[in-house]
């Protein structure tokens, strides 16, 4: 299996510049490129890349996507002077000239085809591609926007003819519409483009009716085509996670991608003057993470926009950091999506109904009571506890923005040590099957387990065999809670009773929030009601009489025959509790009669990696060897196994989700998805 990370950058692409004075055109410095690549060397990431070379893209290669026209407009401006080059500039929507730009930008494109030639050949897993000019508005005959050749649609194009690819997720994180790439795809089913998008009611640049959440694709392309317009300034980590996990993901776990490409613009990022966003640089880590969880972790990231030089720089950072496989920091803020995100989340979800298994079910009575579009909404919301602030305008703002990522960001991407998983291995057969990088401890004295033990469960000190699997099990998380390891997995003969164990272990050690997953049957229930144990049970029927409390969730669930209709209950419902509960230690048990499948326990996993800054603890019975080998592969990070035929969910397990969205949503915050019940 491939591992291993690409980063292309090439100093020439630096040489693209404005001439003359433009106020429009004056934040695409050559800047944005070389103090990335040396934040990249700042924080020891570029040496732990595998280095690949810029080329030229060939003129085949553009003509993939561009006119010929255009082509030689581009290529007849390397010999112009100042004039003629502003006088040709003028002829597009935001775009300069310069001497070396057809040059810079053959190398774009040449740049991100040498990504994407990587990750297909296997040489690398994933990788980026820093490059100038950038490319998602850049249309077949046209420059725009600061683009002139459309890097990713031409890698797209060039994946599916040189690959045979039939399935490539495209998604656009810049802040502006990548309305050039939406032309270029709008009819082909087999490219899903996704945008989201400044657009204050089509106010903001580039202002088309396009870029709305109605645009769904023509033609055969239908329903491959997502728009989701942010109406308001000051979007957060909360409202792009919200996107992530009711629009986004579904969707592309539905379409199943062969290859995902990101129009990477770090313009969403806080700071930016163009996109006035909130979101801070570690969200992209977590976005990041997520689309790692597709392709087979095929991931090619290009850049697009990012104008505040800070902001941008620590964005692709964290950005490579994850692609590397480091822990995923915690995200900050509160998790809480403001009313106008979760309004334009529900419109595009309504929109693409018809289109897309995933959302079959979804409610769409609201559209009649919206008399036309959008823009009636724009009055309408007014609730001040879930909005946020306004734009950031002020240079006192702007100095709280550069202090907080000085500080902040420094924390976080310092040299971390990559994840590392500890087991105690008891079966010798089960050695051999796990990854080598897992790290084998020993297990805890018997004394002290019996002294730790019996301080919250007396009872258990009198079982011989369980005291030992508690040895090992304690042995690993306290490498955990120690942050000797990231990871570890331990194997029980009763998962239910080294799990509560390990819950009261861990808050007594000091840990404010342990999110605990358990599937299967359990026997002990442990005591949640001081808040500092969330607990997921996901089993085939309730078993305790413990109804749904705050901190209790009893997610009724049998994996169908079929196989994959789990996907609803994840990103519909595990996920959003998850991340609204902001746990530091995330524990993952399976016990006995479990009603999942082991690629839907590795899927939990892979995602579940994102939160608790990557800690997780795993307990399986030890009669699962398969289960154990595929959950040391998920905590070690390799990429989640294909799923498959998609198989949609049934209206009963869509319906059961809604309706513990509905109960806990108020606590929950990250389950809202639609404007109605009691928002
Ligand atoms: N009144 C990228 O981020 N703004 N391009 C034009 C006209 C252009 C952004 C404003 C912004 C282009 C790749
Ligand atoms: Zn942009």
């Amino acid at each position: 299996m491939a591992s291993g990370t690409a980063l292309i950058y090439d100093e020439e692409m630096t040489t693209h510049k404005l001439l003359w004075n433009d106020p429009i055109c004056d934040i695409e410095v050559p800047e944005r490129l070389s103090s990335s690549y040396e934040q990249l060397k700042c924080y020891h990431l570029v040496e732990r890349c595998v280095r690949v070379p810029a080329r030229e893209g060939s003129e085949e290669e553009i003509l993939l996507v561009h006119s010929p026209e255009h082509l030689e407009v581009a290529k007849s401006t390397q010999t112009m002077d100042e004039e003629e080059l502003k006088r040709v500039s003028a002829n597009y929507d935001a775009f300069f000239f310069h001497p070396s730009t057809y040059r810079c930008a053959r190398l774009a494109v040449g740049a991100s085809l040498q990504l994407v030639d990587s990750v297909m050949s296997g040489k690398v897993c994933n990788g980026m591609a820093l490059v100038r000019p950038p490319g998602h508005h850049s249309q077949r005959s046209a420059a725009n926007g600061f683009c002139l050749f459309n890097n990713v649609a031409i890698a797209a194009e060039y994946a599916k003819r040189k690959y045979g690819l039939q399935r490539i997720l495209i998604v656009d994180w810049d802040v502006h519409h990548g309305q050039g790439t939406q032309y270029i795809f709008e009819e082909d089913p087999s490219v899903l483009y996704f945008s989201w998008h400044r657009y204050e009611h089509q106010k903001f640049w580039p202002s088309l009716k396009e870029s709305d959440y109605d645009a769904v694709g023509l033609g055969r392309g239908k329903g491959s085509n997502i728009n989701l317009p942010w109406n308001k300034v000051g979007m957060g980590n909360s409202d792009y996670l919200a996107a992530f996990f009711h629009v986004l993901l579904p969707m592309a776990f539905e379409f199943d991608p062969e290859l995902v490409l990101v129009s990477s613009g770090y313009d969403s990022g806080i700071g930016d003057p163009e996109g006035q966003m909130n979101a801070t640089p570690d969200v992209f880590a977590h976005l990041t993470h997520f689309l790692m969880q597709l392709a087979n972790g095929k991931l090619c990231v290009i850049l697009e926009g990012g104008y505040h030089l800070k902001s941008l720089s620590e964005s692709v950072c964290m950005t490579v950091k994850t692609l590397l496989g480091d822990p995923v920091p915690q995200i900050s803020g509160e998790m809480a999506p403001c009313l106008s995100a979760i309004e334009s989340i529900q419109n595009v979800r309504a929109a693409h109904k018809p289109y897309w298994k995933c959302l079959m079910y979804e409610d769409t009575s609201f559209l009649q009571n919206l008399s036309t579009k959008s823009h009636l909404l724009e009055k309408a919301n007014t609730n001040p506890s879930t909005e946020h602030e306004s734009k950031i305008t002020s240079k006192d703002e702007m100095v709280k923005v550069e202090r907080f990522l000085e500080l902040h960001m420094k924390n976080i991407l310092f040299p971390v040590p990559p994840i590392k998983t500890a087991a105690t291995i008891e079966s010798k057969a089960s050695a051999h099957l796990l990854p080598l990088s897992i790290r084998v401890v020993k297990e805890m004295d018997m004394n002290e387990v019996k002294a730790l033990v019996s301080a919250f469960y007396a009872d258990l000190v009198k079982e011989e065999e369980t005291l030992l699997s508690l040895g090992s099990m304690l042995a690993v998380l306290d490498k955990i809670l120690t942050k000797q390891v990231c990871t570890g997995i331990a194997e029980s003969p009763t998962a239910s009773v080294s799990v509560a164990v390990a819950l009261r272990h861990s808050v007594r050690f000091g840990f404010q929030r342990v999110l605990c997953i358990f599937v299967g049957d359990r026997e002990i229930i442990p005591n949640t009601e001081d808040g500092r144990i969330l607990m997921i049970h996901v089993c085939e029927k309730q078993q305790s009489e413990k109804t749904n409390s705050k901190h209790y969730i009893s997610l009724n669930w049998k994996e169908g025959a079929e196989g994959n209709d789990f996907f609803s209950a994840v990103f519909g419902f595990i996920l959003p509790v998850a991340y609204s509960y902001q746990a530091n230690l995330t524990v993952i048990a399976v016990g006995p009669n479990k009603s999942l499948g082991i690629n839907e326990i590795s899927l939990l996993f892979g995602l579940l990696r994102g939160l608790a800054e990557s800690r997780i603890l795993a307990v399986i019975e030890n009669t699962e060897i398969n289960l154990m080998q595929s959950v040391a592969k998920a905590l070690v990070g390799d990429p989640t196994p294909d799923f498959g035929v998609y198989a949609p969910p049934t209206q009963e397990k869509v319906h059961k989700i809604k309706i513990l969205r509905d109960q806990l949503q108020q606590e929950w915050k990250m389950l809202q998805c639609s404007v109605k019940n009691g928002i």
